[in-house]
């Protein structure tokens, strides 16, 4: 069950709205560039899934730490990150965060307490269960959030991550965006248990099924796992179900997606789902609408040009920044 969602501010629900909206535009920006051959690798975008990263991202204080994954541009803008650092990294640059070593959204900000996730899939989960054992050792108050897909919970650090911090009692929530797809493999191939939060049982932690494609519910669902886990209650469990609405990256077309199971979720796109929720609540009206999507098309106008106007890397950087002293 979602928490309920009459404790999300006003404030809040505007900056959700902003937020989404800034993901969406912000990715097909990035497509658009893909499409003109100007991005090397892989675009993984989050369509469908928005709500679950942007709401998670937001539900975290400025001193936690956020452990995203390849979908969760939405979660890197929450947590405070610019469009034009994700651009200059998605574009390769000298100037982006990884200096052009890394492609996609595969990058750290020690500033904004992000840390990027390797490809290995699962692989974060043990490091942020780490982060929140160091940080609970050193008395900070400071939680840890990991995003895990349906198809990567069925890996083994997902169990010896959530054992570990179940056991030590970790200030920490795993967030598994169950998007219903891992690559081309439906989820009733992936596992077979009814839902994924009901392993939290096994592990003795609280453990939440929730609708990912409702803002609201998500945000107020993760906000409470966020302050159990500040206040000493131990890690949390969140499944969030939504659907991917695109292919697995942009270069596929998801022929192998079941058509009948997109059309339901078109119906539950976050985005639209928000807009409506705040418009009947009268927060939102047309020109509100249009002043801050106006606001945001300009900010990633400006983004790309200084994007695209930047220097690549030099090449003897390749070796450069590899090992730690
Ligand atoms: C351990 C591991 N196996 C395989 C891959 C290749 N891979 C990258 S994303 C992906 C699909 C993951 O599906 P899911 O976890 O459901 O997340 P989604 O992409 O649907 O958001 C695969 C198989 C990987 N990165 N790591």
């Amino acid at each position: 069950m979602p928490a309920k969602t009459d404790v999300v501010s006003n404030e809040i629900k505007l900056q959700l709205y902003s937020l989404l909206y800034k993901t969406r535009a912000t990715e097909d920006r990035i497509i658009a560039l893909y499409r003109q051959g100007r991005i090397m690798g892989g675009v993984y975008t989050g369509r469908g899934v928005e709500a679950t990263t942007v709401a998670a991202g937001l539900a975290l204080e400025k001193q936690d730490y956020l452990f995203p994954i390849h979908r969760d541009l939405g979660a890197h803008l929450a947590k405070g990150q610019s469009v034009l650092n994700i651009l200059l990294q998605y574009l390769g640059r000298g100037n982006s965060l990884t200096k052009g070593k890394d492609s996609g959204i595969h990058m750290s900000d020690t500033t904004l307490n992000i840390i990027g996730n390797v490809s290995h899939l699962g692989a974060m989960i043990p490091v942020a269960v780490g982060v929140a054992m160091a940080k609970k050792m050193q008395n900070e108050k400071v939680v840890t959030l990991n995003f895990i897909g349906e198809g990567g919970s069925n890996i083994g650090d997902f169990h010896e991550g959530l054992n570990f911090a179940a056991v030590h009692k970790a200030p920490f929530v795993l967030v598994i965006e169950n998007n219903q797809y891992a690559y081309s493999t439906p989820a009733h191939k992936e596992y077979v248990c009814n839902r994924l939060s009901d392993r939290a049982q096994g592990y003795g932690i609280p453990g939440y099924h929730i609708d990912g494609t409702d803002a609201l519910g998500v945000y107020a669902t993760i906000k409470k796992a966020i302050e159990d886990a500040r206040n000493g209650k131990g890690p949390s469990l969140i499944e969030c179900l939504s659907m991917r609405m695109v292919g697995h990256s942009a270069h596929d077309d998801a022929f192998y997606v079941d058509k009948e199971q997109m059309k339901k979720y078109e119906k539950k796109d976050p985005f639209l789902r928000l807009e409506q929720v705040l418009r009947k609540e009268g927060l939102l009206d047309d020109k509100q609408i249009k002043r801050i999507q106006d606001t945001i098309d300009k900010e990633i106008e400006q983004a790309t040009d200084i994007a695209l106007n930047s220097p690549l890397p030099e090449a003897h950087w390749a070796a450069e920044g590899v090992y730690a002293e």
